[in-house]
């Protein structure tokens, strides 16, 4: 009977708008707002699936993060607070795609690939962005979830991060963290306080940054944390325009800082004041500063991975216990960040393909992972190991006590990290609590080393497709010749290294290319956009 009530719904209430094919890419499904009601529909159905196939509970998160206000998305959050599995982002894209009238034979079939009891009790989180599409995106998305007997919780206005923690905290019992805002915000306020103690400013660190909530939800849940710092952390909440303005992400947010390596709007100029800037959905931070002549530095990913990689580092060494430590970075890193990281900090780097469940999944592979997207997306993952290791070393009164407390540190650090994703407020708790233990002011931080100079272009092609990579995004193979005609021109550039591919999430070709100078990246990345027209 839920099968003839999932045709009569999508009939009267989400029928199918759009007629070309929409897939489920590295955000999930992302487009104009006005196209996504039957698409979130579908989701409900398929989170439905997916939690019943999982035995757990799925969460779905309604943002279009970094993207213009107008637009919306969708992704599905799996049982561990991880991104939903490859495998299952085809069935995604198949379901979205059918004509209604094909809608149950589609579920029928993945009911019996999957074996997939239909009797399950399940439960579905729900959450969604400050955009003024999302409450009825959301209500698409209850539909499709009530269509086949599953039961929606609703979070309202959460972080993406958020959400990711809310399903793995259902997940574990709870075990992870309390299911809830109030739990999640317990849980990083109180680690963040334990290991700041009462020495809030130390030597150069002064315990005040400019926060640019790019007019989101970022800037609505960083009032929770404003109130539970107090004054260990002085946070001045900038660009906190209200739903509907207009203003999400305009001119501001990390994306805008980052792409146009420029200081945001909305944001009191002050020389030399250490400022943040998070995105749409609060996944993504990038610190930023503009000196005594107005010069602007942006400190990106890859520094706060690398900030991040060299204190646990020191921390691992000094309480003696054996962790392999890892950090994982993108063909996007600037190549200055992975000299760097290899040569002088003599961590192992591995490079991935874009796309944070890329970095996520090779994360896994180390006791410590550290993994960033030069565009602030990131975390760190412990293995159970780590944990075990770490807790039996804090209690283990043979070891030293400096080797105790080193221990007690990582433990109350692990606190502070949301493992399950990037997380733009946990980051900069993250980031805040290493500058203050070193007495660092945001200069000392970017002394270093010197990012090299670069430039990312978009260009747009008839089909992107046609372009094909391999070594993680780094060289292409069709069309046929580009990579040769590339190589060419990079050798002309002193310390130039360029590469193109097809993005993920919007209908484009990007180039990156970095060289000695900015001139000279500039016109790297200029020469080579030639070639891919
Ligand atoms: P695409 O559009 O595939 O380049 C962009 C970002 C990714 C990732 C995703 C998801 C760049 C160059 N690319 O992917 O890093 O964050 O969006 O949001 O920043
Ligand atoms: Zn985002």
């Amino acid at each position: 009977a839920s099968y003839r009530t999932v045709y009569a719904f999508a009939r009267e209430m989400h029928p199918k708008t759009v007629k070309h094919d929409i897939h489920y890419g590295t955000a999930g499904f992302r487009t104009k707002a006005s196209n996504l009601g039957y698409i979130m529909y579908r989701m409900g159905l398929l989170a439905v699936l997916r939690s019943r196939y999982k035995q757990g509970v799925i969460g779905i998160m309604i943002t279009a993060s970094h993207n213009p206000e107008c637009d919306n998305g969708v992704k599905l959050i799996d049982p561990h607070g991880e991104m939903m599995e490859q495998s299952w982002e085809e069935l995604a894209t198949k379901l979205a795609n059918v004509q209604d009238d094909e809608l149950e034979a589609t579920i029928k079939e993945i009911v019996q690939k999957y074996s997939i009891d239909m009797t399950v009790r399940v439960n579905i989180l729900i959450g969604k962005d400050t955009r003024p599409s999302s409450p009825s995106l959301a209500k698409s998305v209850v539909d499709g979830v009530l269509a086949l007997s599953g039961k929606p919780i609703d979070f309202g206005i959460v972080t993406t991060p958020q959400m990711h923690y809310f399903v793995k905290c259902r997940n574990t019992h709870n075990e992870y963290g309390i299911g809830t805002e109030e739990g999640y915000y317990t849980k990083l306020v109180s680690a963040f306080k334990r290991l700041r103690g009462d020495k809030f400013n130390n030597k150069n660190y002064v315990n005040k940054i400019l926060y640019d909530g790019a007019n989101g939800v970022g800037a609505r849940k960083i009032k929770y944390f404003k109130e539970r710092l107090g004054d260990c952390l002085e946070i001045e909440l900038h660009n906190d325009a209200g739903i509907g303005t207009g203003k999400l992400n305009h001119l501001c947010g990390a994306d805008y800082v980052k792409s146009q390596q420029l200081f945001p709007t909305g944001v009191p100029n002050i020389p030399n004041q250490r400022c943040v800037s998070v995105d749409g959905d609060a996944d993504r931070i990038v610190y930023y500063y503009n000196d005594e002549n107005n010069k602007f530095h942006l400190l990106d990913g890859d520094r706060i991975a690398t900030l991040i990689a060299e204190y646990l580092k020191e921390l691992v060494l000094a309480c003696g216990i054996d962790l392999n430590l890892g950090l994982i970075q993108t063909a996007y890193a600037n190549g200055a960040s992975t000299d760097y990281i290899t040569k002088t900090l003599k961590v192992p780097v591995a490079c991935v393909s874009t796309g944070v469940k890329h970095l996520h999944h090779k994360a896994l592979e180390y006791d410590i992972g550290v993994y960033f997207e030069a565009n602030g997306h990131g975390t760190v993952i412990f293995s159970k190991n780590a944990k075990d290791k770490l807790n039996e070393a804090a209690k283990d009164n043979k070891l030293s006590e400096e080797q105790q407390q080193s221990a007690e540190k990582l433990l109350a650090l692990i606190d502070v990290i949301n493992e399950t994703v990037g997380d733009a407020i946990s980051d900069m708790l993250l980031v805040e609590t290493i500058l203050n233990a070193k007495g660092w002011n945001i200069q000392q931080w970017e002394q270093t080393y010197t990012d090299l100079p670069n430039k990312l272009l978009k260009v747009t092609v008839q089909d992107r497709n046609l372009l094909t990579t391999k070594d993680a995004e780094r060289m292409c193979v069709t069309p046929e010749g580009l990579q040769e005609e590339i190589g060419l021109i990079v050798e002309k550039y002193n310390k130039g290294r360029s590469f193109v591919r097809p993005s993920g999430t919007e209908d484009i070709v990007r180039i990156y290319a970095e060289a000695a100078t900015h001139e000279e990246s500039e016109k790297l990345a200029a020469e080579v956009a030639q070639k891919v027209y």
